[in-house]
């Protein structure tokens, strides 16, 4: 599933959120959180990566014909993050350089443990091609600040439980306020999550923030109906 990410001010979208789904089982699709720790129990976890990762560069390649510009981020788990995954992303992406530009990694803050030298040398590697970094779930880590400073990201996430009461609760207001502030003093951008009505939306936009994803524009969609919407705008 992706979910489109927007231009708030003109609900143009500027990329899309690569979601993990289980098709088919018996409950409808499953979530990661029921079963990456099946694979990883499995020893299937690398496995599941590969294909992952070998899916969403297809996938970027169709999006990025339908809009040049567009950014496909995705989201890798601290258990995944070894050298060996940035290692096979820049080998996938061998033969076409360019789409590193449209690609943008996401990880948690429950990732740092797994930040090894090893690991930051291989990250490194993605963003010399132009591949970006992003902060998942910013706000919620106690390391997110440790973070920000190890990883150099280009993209800060704001957590979605400070977007849920931000028209009405001063404090959730003032705290994106200050994350933006930090984030345009670290020349990152912004994205807030989980945007589900236009007063969130307005506030978020009032307060300096320039993109957005969430019900309140798009579900997470199929590719089909992404590259659709793509080409009608
Ligand atoms: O933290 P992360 O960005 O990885 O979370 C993604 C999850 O949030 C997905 O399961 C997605 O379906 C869900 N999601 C996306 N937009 C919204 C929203 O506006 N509201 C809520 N409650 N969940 C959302
Ligand atoms: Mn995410």
């Amino acid at each position: 599933m992706f979910q489109p990410r927007v231009d708030i001010s003109s609900g143009r979208i500027v990329g899309a959120e690569a979601l993990l789904r289980w098709p088919g089982s018996a409950i409808g699709a499953l979530s990661p959180g029921f079963f990456v720790p099946a694979a990883e129990r499995m020893g299937l976890a690398a496995e599941l990566d590969r294909w992952v990762i070998t899916h969403i560069i297809a996938a970027a390649g169709r999006l990025v014909a339908a809009s040049p510009q567009l950014v496909l981020s995705f989201n890798l788990s601290g258990q995944s993050l070894d050298a060996g995954v940035p290692a096979f992303i820049r080998d996938s992406l061998h033969s076409l350089p360019a789409l590193a530009a449209n690609l943008e990694i996401e990880v948690t803050e429950t990732s740092m443990a797994h930040l090894t030298p090893e690991v930051e040398t291989a990250m490194a590697a993605l963003r010399s091609m132009g591949t970006k970094l992003a902060v998942d779930d910013f706000g919620m880590g106690y390391a997110s600040l440790a973070y920000l400073k190890r990883l150099r990201a280009e993209v800060i996430k704001i957590d979605r439980s400070f977007v849920t009461d931000i028209a009405h609760e001063a404090i959730d207001a003032q705290i994106v306020e200050g994350l933006i502030g930090l984030a345009r003093a670290m020349g990152c951008i912004v994205v807030a999550e989980g945007v589900e009505n236009a007063a969130q939306a307005d506030a978020l936009q009032q307060l300096g923030c320039r993109y957005a994803q969430g019900y309140h524009f798009h579900r997470p969609m199929a590719l089909a109906d992404l590259l659709q919407l793509l080409e009608a705008s």
